[in-house]
């Protein structure tokens, strides 16, 4: 028996044809798809490990960079004192408002960064400097009675005696030009510390109402509640966070005094005049026994180096490197 012959229908077969052809097509269009894919997917990867790999240079660039910058605050180890870095820039310096001779003309000034102690120097601290050298011992009865206790600012310091403990300590006497940049506390032609506000006994220490009575010019109606000298750090800071950088104690600076050294000083980190034709030293900031004028940044005042009083104090600084 014949066998049945095959019927194939050519419209099936063509349909057949074309459905392999789909077929293949599709398999071939997946692989592509599966290959790219899978190289986009690749290069993701790579791109995302590239990227957090550039984020840890950067954060380890930023480290290094942070650690080699200097701390803002510092304990200094001989003589235990807070010093607060003063960034490098420049100021205006010299009497802006009053017309002060002594302080006229104001100059541009650019200092490098220093550290500069946060309080005046204590009772306490300048004792422990006497405990570990030979220098000559004060009137301790005399200096109670302006500042009785350790955390007082230490009076009746000559320039030579400040100088000598600053040596003992391994810092310097401010520059008259790093006082009045640091005393400023980033405040722009201002007359005080804090501002150009009327001194009225919350700000610092100065001659108010409970100064002796004798004394010139006290202000009857401030209240400061001191008398004498008041603890370091009894008022608010300023900027830079510096206590009683006006009043409590007059303060020492490096610098001879020349009343026409402002008109002839170079710009870079001026170090006063070469020398004195009176033979003084300049003073800064105000006392407990002077009145607001003299609390005034820019004022200068001058005294012969060996000549201390119970207004006469001082801080340090030191170089930030
Ligand atoms: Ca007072
Ligand atoms: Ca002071």
């Amino acid at each position: 028996m014949a066998s049945p012959k095959t019927f194939r229908d050519p419209r099936r077969s063509h349909l057949e044809t074309k459905s392999v052809i789909i077929a293949k097509f599709r398999n071939l269009l997946e692989e592509v798809l599966i290959r790219e894919l899978s190289w986009i997917l690749l290069l993701l990867i790579v791109g995302v490990i590239l990227m957090g790999c550039g984020e840890e240079q950067e954060n380890v660039v930023k480290e290094e960079k942070e650690n080699t910058r200097p701390a803002q605050e510092i304990i200094w180890e001989k003589d235990g004192a807070k010093m607060v870095l003063i960034p490098a820039g420049s100021f205006e310096m010299g009497d802006h408002l009053d017309e002060i001779k002594r302080s006229q003309p104001v100059h541009k000034v650019e200092l490098d960064a220093f550290y500069i102690d946060i309080y005046e120097v204590t009772v306490g601290q300048y004792k422990q400097f006497l405990l570990e050298t030979e220098h000559q011992q004060p009137s301790w009865d005399w200096i109670k009675k302006y500042s009785p206790m350790d955390d007082h600012p230490m009076i009746n310091v000559t320039w030579y005696d400040a100088v000598a403990y600053t040596e003992w300590a391994g810092k310097r006497l401010p520059t008259e030009a790093q006082w009045e940049y640091a005393a400023r506390g980033g405040l722009v032609g201002k007359r005080y510390p804090w501002g150009n506000e009327k001194a009225d006994g919350s700000q610092c220490n100065f001659a108010d109402k409970n100064a002796p009575d004798d004394f010139f010019g006290i202000d009857q109606i401030a209240d400061d509640g001191y008398r004498y000298t008041a603890p370091v750090g009894s008022y608010p800071a300023n900027g830079y966070g510096l206590y009683d950088i006006a009043g409590n104690v007059w303060e020492w600076c490096s610098d001879w005094y020349d009343e026409n050294y402002y008109s002839n000083l170079p710009v870079k980190n001026p170090q006063g005049p070469d020398f004195s034709p009176i033979n003084l030293r300049v003073l800064r900031g105000g006392s407990w026994g002077n009145n607001a004028p003299y609390l005034r940044v820019a004022d200068r005042i001058y005294y012969a180096p060996n000549a201390g009083h119970a207004y006469r104090g001082f801080r340090c600084v030191s170089g930030a490197d």
